[in-house]
């Protein structure tokens, strides 16, 4: 397939694709706490293609590995130049399935010097249901070595709490869906969100709540306890130049 060739071109020379950042928020929606790095590729003739479709593409035709590396090493060498506190990367489940996954990051992180504690890995509920010996030593060996381990969309797929327990996250990020349900002025729809925060702080971990869009939303989860939060409401994924010119990050 052509698209895929492309993304081959892309990946290699490194040209049309991109990182931008969106800034994840304290509870006072003020402080910036770190930032997701998302990626972004702009196709020369049609244009600003959706992340989870070319990933997805990517992830077929065995390019996630490539793929991922790529970004691993772009948002870390971004960082290292920042006062960003740390940097948040999405990575598909089947790059840490590939054993070695854990001494790649290890090996990105030395060349370019960026501290393992400023690093966050997101990872997908799917990755600790599949729980193969791979990813489990993976997981285990990243967050020994100080990377943080985030799981991302909570709540969405088949966590059970006996997962939560097996293996160590230091972060929950409440997916976007059910914050969206705090508008609805429904009483069981907010006991959901709250019991989501309720449970990350019985674990001890760090929560995130993420698509906050407006201040009812805001209001309501900061009211519950939430750590953190990222949405279109604080900001939009930003580009690099942009992201720099925040309160905090600027030289
Ligand atoms: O940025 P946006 O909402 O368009 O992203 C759509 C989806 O693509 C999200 O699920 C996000 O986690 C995923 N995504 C964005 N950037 C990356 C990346 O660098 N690697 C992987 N594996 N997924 C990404
Ligand atoms: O699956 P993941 O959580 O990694 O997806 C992140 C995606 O969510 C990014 O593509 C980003 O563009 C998108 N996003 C970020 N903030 C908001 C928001 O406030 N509302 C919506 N609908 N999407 C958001
Ligand atoms: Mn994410
Ligand atoms: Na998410």
């Amino acid at each position: 397939r052509k698209v895929e060739s492309e993304l081959r071109n892309a990946l290699n020379g490194g040209t049309g694709i991109k990182l931008v950042y969106q800034p994840i928020f304290a509870a006072d929606g003020k402080t910036i706490l770190g930032a997701e790095a998302l990626i972004r590729w702009a196709h020369e003739v049609h244009g600003a293609l959706p992340p989870a479709q070319f990933i997805a593409i990517a992830e077929e035709r065995g390019m996630i590995g490539q793929l991922g590396k790529w970004v691993l090493h772009e948002a870390c060498r971004f960082a290292i130049g920042t006062r960003l506190p740390w940097v948040a990367v999405n990575v598909s489940p089947l790059q840490l399935r590939d054993f070695g996954f854990a001494e790649q990051v290890a090996s990105i992180l030395t060349e370019t010097g960026l501290a393992p504690e400023r690093l966050q890995i997101e990872i997908t509920e799917s990755v600790l249901l599949e729980s193969s010996n791979a990813t489990r030593m993976a997981l285990a060996a990243l967050r020994q070595s100080g990377v943080g381990i985030v799981l991302d969309d909570f709540g969405t797929g088949y966590s059970s709490l006996s997962y939560l327990r097996r293996h160590a996250i230091d972060k929950l990020k409440i997916d976007r869906s059910f914050v969206r349900l705090l508008d609805d002025g429904d009483g069981s729809s907010s006991a959901i969100v709250r019991a989501l925060i309720d449970l990350a702080v019985a674990l001890k971990v760090e929560v995130t709540a993420e698509g906050v869009e407006t201040e009812e939303q805001k209001v309501q989860l900061v009211g519950m306890g939430c750590h953190q939060l990222q949405g279109y409401l604080l900001s939009p994924p930003l580009e690099t130049t942009q992201l720099l010119t925040l309160p905090g990050l600027s030289s």
